[in-house]
């Protein structure tokens, strides 16, 4: 009898601590997320990605890797950058989910979307 309440004490021990490593384990799965910031780089004459899907509330930003100025504009003027020279930066952030499609003024043939989910 004696014997029995030991194995059935470490029994529940083990599952105890069983049970609280499976508990924190979503815990850790969560370090995992998305950062809240997504880049396009422009170089060469272009916007990359041409395409970039960001969740609403996410924030992007533009670079400008190229060594002639360029701007971010959208197409229904809800953004709308200055001209950016070499290592300039632009950012938008995104709260309505919906397809933006955007250009550079300066050189109107640059065109790319941003997809907000
Ligand atoms: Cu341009």
């Amino acid at each position: 009898m004696k014997k029995t309440r030991w194995i059935l004490g470490v029994v529940l021990t083990a599952l105890a601590a069983f049970t609280s490593i499976a508990v924190t384990r979503p815990g850790v799965a969560k370090a995992g997320d998305q950062p809240s910031s997504a880049e396009v780089k422009i170089d060469n004459f272009s916007f990359g990605p041409t395409t970039l899907t960001v969740a609403a509330g996410r924030t992007v930003t533009w670079k400008n890797n190229d060594d002639v100025p360029h701007t971010v504009v959208s197409d229904n003027k809800v953004f709308k950058s200055k001209a950016l020279d070499t290592d300039d930066k632009f950012s938008y952030t995104f709260t309505k989910p919906g397809t933006y499609n955007y250009f550079c003024s300066v050189h109107p043939k640059m065109v790319a979307k941003i997809v907000v989910q």
